[in-house]
């Protein structure tokens, strides 16, 4: 399970602060503590300011790289910010994300094939999110065949079903693991991704909720997670998961975890 870590994220207040007042040791802590526990990417997000966004995430992404090597999400709709930005990155970044619509296609895909980047896919168009799962697979067909005409791999992509708010939405964790499980099998190579956050909110207890729809969709085949990574008890799902799914060898990862204190 490959860990894309969410908490540089601008539509946070307390980051949205840290942006605004040029707080760079909040920013490099966050970096710091994620990039430690375990993150393959870490999430930048600048947040909401279109005509800012450019020049906040060249900030966020040079003082995050000051402190950690660790590869970045670059999470933007907006194609040229996200120019900019694959820029000035170190490594080649993760793009979060293109969907079904036309100009996201057109504008984003270009880089990503250019750059060599992992891309996250919406299962969404521009009219809105599918209620179904059948088209939500439609729209990832869609997404394919714009990927494989502009030379991307397969394997550089990953989906996202989208896991709306359970509390308006009563199947929507049953769909969005189905649009896994879909998506898999016509896809092989394909990978899987999702905010675990979305499905609690308006509920209490939400780290419970997210727990929850992490094991169900892991069993479904989702392969990585937009999540928090310093969350101890999320941290012990997935690799209790991974044991049961069978991915842990004398259940070596396990053990090690248990006497690290992962279970305490
Ligand atoms: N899919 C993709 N990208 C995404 C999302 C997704 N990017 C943004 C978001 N959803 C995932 N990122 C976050 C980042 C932070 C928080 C939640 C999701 C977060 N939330 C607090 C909570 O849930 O309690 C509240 C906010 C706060 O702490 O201020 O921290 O779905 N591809």
């Amino acid at each position: 399970m490959k860990i894309i870590g969410e908490k540089i994220n601008g539509t946070r207040k307390r980051v949205a602060r840290a942006i605004a007042e040029r707080d760079a040791e909040f920013i490099k802590d966050l970096a710091s503590r994620q990039a430690e526990a375990g993150s393959t990417w870490l999430d930048v997000n600048a947040g909401t300011h279109p005509d800012k966004e450019p020049e906040d995430l060249i900030w966020l992404i040079e003082n995050i790289q000051s402190v950690v090597d660790t590869p970045l999400c670059l999470d933007s709709a907006n194609p040229e910010a996200l120019k900019v930005a694959i820029k000035a990155v170190d490594k080649t970044p993760m793009i979060n994300s293109i969907s079904g619509e036309p100009e996201r296609l057109e504008k984003i895909l270009p880089l990503v094939a250019e750059h060599g980047c992992e891309v996250i896919a919406l299962a969404m168009d521009e009219k809105k999110i599918p209620e179904t799962y059948e088209k939500r697979i439609e729209v990832i067909e869609k997404v394919m065949e714009a990927v494989h005409a502009a030379g991307v791999e397969d394997d550089k992509v990953y989906v996202d079903p989208l896991a709306m708010t359970i509390a308006t939405a009563n199947q929507s964790a049953v769909i969005a693991c189905e649009t896994i499980s879909a998506v898999h099998g016509a896809y092989p190579e394909v990978h899987f991704t999702m905010g675990l956050s979305n499905i609690s909110f308006g509920l209490p207890s939400r780290k419970q909720i997210n727990r929850g729809l992490l094991i169900l969709a892991m069993q479904a085949g989702l392969d990585s997670a937009i999540m928090d990574p310093l969350d101890k008890d999320l941290q012990a799902a997935i690799v209790t998961t991974e044991m049961l799914l069978g991915r842990d060898e004398y259940c070596m990862n396990y053990l090690r975890a248990s006497r690290k204190g992962l279970f305490e």
